[in-house]
């Protein structure tokens, strides 16, 4: 009998964390695998380190490195001294020229707030040597130094990806002086610190913090997706993702409609006909405004929440028993003086009664 019970409370705690789960924000891993092998954008399982692709890149040139805005638009870098940024359509992996740098090319992107900091190689500081801090305009592509990568304020370094830490504020660059290692690098002086060596895995190149959970993701050579102390800079790996990795990105992918178009992309979040920036409720599909003002919300009936038809119908938004198309909370309250009025017909009509029952009680 006990046992009965526990097997039962287990399948319960196991379908309400099914359902908990489900209700929660998606996030993908997505990654750019330009520098060699096929050019194709992929999402990367990071409890397995899997990679599946989602659609080919390369029109533009390899893709080096990409970045997600936190409005969903996901830029990219073009290596092979070309020099292009780009966007992606995370979807369609459609890429579209934002500009040009003739002559240098970004193989790190990062955010810090709408800042985007890429690291530039070759510096335009050592004569052909080594890596810049720069920031990248996100409007033409244009790059801004901000200093020479020195680990240590001294000896300058070749440097690729970045990544930075919301939690403690710390930007994360992969450094090549000195063995390939960890850094921590001041976003003002371009000084880098040592945090220490990946351990075995020297090919590291990209890097992307999971701002939701505080690890931190490399790409190493082979495919491998790692996860890195940040304490040590020493790397496990996760899994072998099938594809070359050049940058990381994680990317909000949630779909509240479930029509394939992410929120973040997606005009009508609800797929209830208004769009997000009308909608009082832009993730409820039976919530969203009333045009008509009959203080019935307009989407409160709808046809089919969170497919595709539209929702919002001011003629169908409550019972409207004396069918004007108005809902019957909708319906204004009588006035004082109709109130008057009512009350008046109401005597007026008792005492006709009263006067015909004495008329007939006296015939
Ligand atoms: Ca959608
Ligand atoms: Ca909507
Ligand atoms: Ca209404
Ligand atoms: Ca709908």
């Amino acid at each position: 009998m006990l046992k009965v019970h526990k097997s039962f409370l287990i399948m319960f705690i196991f379908i309400v964390l099914v359902l908990f789960c489900s209700t929660q924000a998606d996030s993908a891993l997505l990654g750019s695998t330009g520098n060699s092998g096929a050019n194709v954008l992929i999402s990367i399982d990071t409890a397995t380190g899997l990679g599946t692709a989602i659609a080919p890149q390369g029109a533009l040139g390899p893709v080096t490195a990409i970045k997600a805005r936190s409005d969903g638009v996901l830029f990219g870098t073009i290596g092979g001294g070309i020099g292009n940024f780009i966007t992606i359509n995370p979807i369609t992996g459609v890429e579209t020229l934002v500009g040009t740098s003739a002559g240098s090319r970004v193989n790190g992107l990062e955010f810090v707030g709408s800042t985007l900091y890429g690291v530039r190689w070759p510096s335009s500081t050592f004569g052909g040597c080594c890596s810049d801090l720069v920031t990248v305009n996100q409007t033409t592509g244009a790059l801004t130094l901000i200093a020479p990568i020195r680990i240590n304020g001294v000896t300058q370094t070749w440097a690729t990806g970045i990544a930075y830490d919301q939690n403690t504020s710390t930007m994360y660059v992969v450094t090549f002086n000195g063995g390939i290692s960890l850094s921590t690098i001041n976003l003002t002086t371009g000084f880098a610190a040592i945090v220490g060596p990946f351990g075995g895995f020297g090919g590291t190149r990209a890097l992307e913090f999971d701002d939701t959970t505080g690890i931190l993701y490399g790409g190493a050579s082979g495919g491998r997706l790692l996860t890195i102390d940040i304490a040590t800079g020493i790397a496990t790996e996760v899994g072998l993702t099938g594809f070359a990795i050049s940058g990381l990105a994680f990317l909000d992918t949630t779909d509240t409609d479930g029509d394939t178009i992410i929120d973040l992309l997606d005009p009508d979040d609800d797929n209830d006909g208004v769009l997000d920036g009308n909608d009082t409720d832009p993730l409820d599909p039976d919530v969203c405004e009333d045009v008509d003002a009959d203080t019935c919300d307009d989407c409160a009936i709808g046809t089919d929440d969170f497919g595709p038809l539209a929702d919002n119908d001011p003629f169908n938004d409550g019972f409207d028993t004396n069918g004007d198309g108005i809902c019957n909370a909708g319906v204004p309250a009588p006035t004082m003086t109709e109130w008057g009025m009512i009350i008046f017909m109401v005597f007026a009509g008792l005492g006709s009664i009263y006067y015909i029952r004495r008329r007939k009680v006296a015939g």
